[in-house]
């Protein structure tokens, strides 16, 4: 049934007032991530997990994440939602679309529960053969796998707060929503809903919605109730995970932690933000190269005409036209002691995020001991 059609399953948990919520979004198959953000927050079996959706696709290990995730929801304190990454299921009902597309998404992605799913099976998966016949080795193989995600629910409620990957609607109840909007809608937050309820998303990285400075920290909106979660774990470089902590899901407290794997260091010299800077991201990377240099080039970006240094690595050009990774010019404002995890080093300084917030240092610092 077509995602728009399909009315979404709303899971209504019993969650004690007082126990501690954990919301985790994103995870993009990223296990390490995933590992290390739940040890820096403590996460024990007194805890509740919800795990908003997009736990698979895109990071290294989909597979291993699902079986992780499937055991964790089985001890009972754990709450998977589908996410639009999640949907793998659909890939063996007779009328799917997705499995004629298939071959071109393994070509294109070389990764993902496809992926791993056909390397357990000893199949190529750049080669599959009969699409057919690898769909009978999948349901006969991984029955317990896809029926877990066939059955994801599409949104939960439970106290003070709702659920869902990426949309909730306020003009229409819960239930009444389909699956697909529910798991589908770039940037949601900018639709200028409010809500009585905490709303909490994921499925749209939150540097999107900011200009000139990137931060990957949760955004949490206290006047619209709403909180964007996706720290762009994956997705971006510099990105990180993030956990949103509700001490009570009948309150409105709300709390959040972090984690990346850059090498940390405490940075030796005060330095003042840079007056203006801008965030080039993916989507709206198109670049003129003024300049071509062995390390950083002068480019000018093409919609807005603002001219930055870019690394030059993160420069790739396709014929005439130059696209590049997402970066920023921005110089962070910092005070000797402060505490950054180092994603570049260059001659000219350091790339670095401060609190969620990335930027450029350009003074001395002393990286911790490995
Ligand atoms: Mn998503």
């Amino acid at each position: 049934m077509a995602l728009y059609e399909e009315r979404a399953r709303v899971l209504r948990p019993e969650i004690e007032a007082g126990r501690r919520v954990l919301v985790i979004s994103d995870i993009h198959a990223n296990l390490p991530y995933f590992h290390g953000l739940l040890d820096k927050v403590g996460f024990c079996d007194d805890d509740f997990l919800i795990l908003n959706g997009d736990f698979l696709e895109k990071g290294a290990e989909s597979l291993r994440t699902l079986r992780e995730v499937m055991a964790l929801c089985e001890k009972g304190s754990t709450l998977a939602l589908m996410g639009n990454c999640d949907g793998w299921a659909a890939i063996c009902h007779e009328d799917s679309k997705r499995l004629e597309a298939l071959p071109r998404y393994l070509r294109l992605r070389r990764r993902g529960l496809m992926w791993d799913m056909a390397l357990e099976l000893g199949l190529d998966p750049l080669n599959l053969g009969d699409l057919d016949a690898f769909r009978r080795r999948l349901t006969e193989r991984f029955p317990a796998e896809l029926a877990f995600l066939d059955a994801l629910p599409h949104a939960a409620e439970a106290g003070r707060y709702i659920f869902a990957h990426a949309a909730v609607y306020p003009d229409k109840p819960l239930s009444e929503h389909s699956a697909g909007e529910l798991t589908r809608c770039d940037a949601w937050y900018k639709l200028g809903y409010s809500f009585d309820k905490w709303v909490v998303v994921g499925h749209y990285p939150v540097m999107l919605y900011a200009d000139g400075i990137v931060c990957a920290n949760p955004i949490i909106d206290r006047e619209r109730h709403i909180v964007c979660l996706d720290g762009a774990c994956v997705l971006k470089d510099d990105g990180q995970l993030n956990c949103l902590i509700i001490p009570d899901i009948t309150g409105d407290e709300l709390s959040f932690d972090s984690y990346d794997s850059f090498p940390m260091a405490t940075v030796l010299e005060d330095q003042a933000a840079s007056a203006r800077s801008a965030y080039i991201r993916w989507g709206d990377s198109r670049v003129q190269v003024l300049r071509r240099g062995e390390e950083f080039s002068r480019c000018r970006h093409v919609r807005t005409g603002y001219e930055l240094d870019i690394l030059t690595k993160y420069l790739f050009t396709d014929g005439e036209l130059t696209d590049c990774n997402d970066c920023t010019d921005y110089v962070l404002p910092l005070k000797a002691g402060d505490r950054v995890s180092v994603v570049e080093r260059c001659s000219r300084g350091f790339f670095v995020k401060h609190n969620g917030v990335s930027g450029w240092y350009f003074g001395a610092l002393k990286e911790d001991e490995k």
